[in-house]
């Protein structure tokens, strides 16, 4: 419950306007919580209107995607951009192709977003886009063909210095290849900073398809060590999801000595008690980009179960939510809870609705929100733009050793402020307080805009 007079009224004004945008709403509310700590030190805020000019974004692109699918039939999707933030840097953020976009979901992600890059330390601001497109199912000409259709509309609003898009679900390598292609084709320049998660073959970087997942683990492995006094040796994990973030988030846990034992798609979970065989698990996703049920065909001693949800109710320490927003309600927690989990790592943007982040924080477990802990994707993405920009190449172990130490940055900057705060050690004050000051700063110094 918000106490502030002037959070409050700001927080009525977008209910007002934009009640029916239930993720945005969700997404404000959750920030506006932490943002009381720190409000009644800023007066100056107010009077600049600061807090409705963060909760508005500078610009919606909303646009027409028709195509054609390989038996000649046309479709027609909804593709957004949201340029919310531009006041640390140009608008930085994913794509998602997924049926459940709308400006809702696209608007939530990109005010989430505008905290996550600040916390990087780079100069990025905030944006998101998408389209209610179903990949599933599609060829690769489809993809191909829907892809080019999309950015020829996007390509108007973006640019190295505008907006960088880069994926989210639903956009991994192969459609940021066709994207990139098109917009090559239309602008006639090879303008490697305008998107990124490229190939490496025409400016990617190494490492930024490892790095949310690797950054998870970084991050979570600090928040282990420096409040629990713990570490991921010994640990049951379940990272639920099993696309590019879960992967890469169950092979470094792996590495720092956690055994997965669970993972998910939106149709049901698989158990393997022995720990998940990642060797099999990515060649069943990234190769042959089949059901995760699958893999309890092909690995003995393994179960698969149908309904994702179902995922939680497995005894585990850490339960590392990597898949999408709201997949862990509150049942979900409890269950967590009596089975005596210690600590629940957001991977995904908001995968607990606000009634389970209350039952795991008054329960006593760690707790992570996504914005702090899977911000080393888009750092990455900043870095693969720093290579694109001084046209050189790093190595993995340069790029894996800068994700790094940005990750153990962000702890600390969240750990101070949560110190600040008056509230030490907890991360969803410090990540959205740390994350908002910054901001705050730039968008006092540039004036009215
Ligand atoms: P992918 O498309 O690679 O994988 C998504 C996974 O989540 C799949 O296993 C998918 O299952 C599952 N999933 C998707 N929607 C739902 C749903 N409504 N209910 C249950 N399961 C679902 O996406 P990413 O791994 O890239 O993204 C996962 C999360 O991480 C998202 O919240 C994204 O915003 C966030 N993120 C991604 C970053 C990146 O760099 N890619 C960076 C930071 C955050 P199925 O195959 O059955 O659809
Ligand atoms: O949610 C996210 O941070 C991403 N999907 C990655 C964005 C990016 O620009 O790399």
């Amino acid at each position: 419950m918000l106490t502030n007079e002037y959070l409050k009224r700001v927080y009525s004004e977008v209910e007002a306007r934009d009640g029916h945008e239930k993720e945005f709403l969700q997404a404000v509310g959750e920030v506006f919580e932490s943002l009381e700590l720190v409000i009644d030190k800023h007066p100056e805020w107010e009077k600049a209107g600061l807090i409705e000019r963060f909760v508005e974004p500078e610009r919606v692109v909303e646009f027409r995607v028709p195509w054609t699918d390989d038996n000649g039939n046309v479709h027609v999707n909804r593709g957004y951009r949201v340029q919310f933030n531009s006041a640390i840097g140009p608008y930085k953020g994913g794509l998602r192709f997924h049926p459940s976009v709308n400006l809702s979901v696209v608007k939530f992600l990109g005010f989430e977003q505008i905290l996550k890059n600040s916390l990087t330390s780079l100069p990025m601001g905030g944006g998101k886009g998408g389209s209610d497109f179903d990949p599933k199912g599609k060829s690769d000409n489809e993809i191909m063909r829907f892809c080019q259709s999309f950015m020829t509309e996007l390509y108007r609003h973006i640019g190295q210095f505008t907006d960088t898009p880069a994926g989210d679900i639903g956009v991994g390598a192969r459609e940021i290849g066709y994207l990139f292609g098109q917009y090559k084709r239309i602008v006639d320049r090879f303008d490697g900073g305008v998107l990124t998660g490229k190939g490496l073959s025409y400016g990617g970087s190494l490492a930024r398809t490892q790095a949310t997942g690797y950054g998870i683990c970084y991050f979570s492995a600090e928040v282990l060590e420096h409040i629990a006094h713990d570490s991921f040796q010994g640990k049951n994990v379940i990272v639920s999801g099993s696309g590019n973030v879960a992967q890469y988030t169950a092979e470094k846990c792996t590495e720092l000595g956690g055994k997965v034992i669970a993972m998910s798609d939106s149709k049901g979970y698989i158990y393997d008690p022995n720990g998940i065989n990642l060797e099999v698990l990515f060649d069943i996703k990234q190769k042959r980009r089949e059901r995760i049920s699958v893999y309890a065909d092909e690995v003995p001693g393994s179960e698969y179960h149908e309904g994702c949800k179902n995922i939680w109710n497995i005894k585990c320490d850490i339960a590392m939510p990597c898949a999408s927003q709201n997949e862990m309600d509150v049942e979900g927690a409890k269950a967590l809870i009596a089975n005596g989990a210690m600590a629940v790592f957001e991977g995904a943007n908001m995968p607990l609705t606000p009634e389970a982040i209350e039952a795991v924080r008054s329960a006593g477990l760690l707790y992570t929100p996504g914005k702090a802990s899977n911000a080393g994707g888009v750092a990455t993405s900043g870095l693969e733009m720093s290579q694109n920009s001084i046209r050189m190449s790093w190595t993995f172990e340069e790029v894996d050793e800068k994700l790094h130490g940005i990750m153990k940055n962000i702890f600390k900057s969240c750990y101070d402020a949560s110190v600040e705060c008056g509230r030490p050690g907890d991360m969803m004050v410090g990540a959205n307080v740390a994350g908002f000051l910054k901001v705050a700063d730039a968008m006092m110094a540039q004036g009215i805009v």
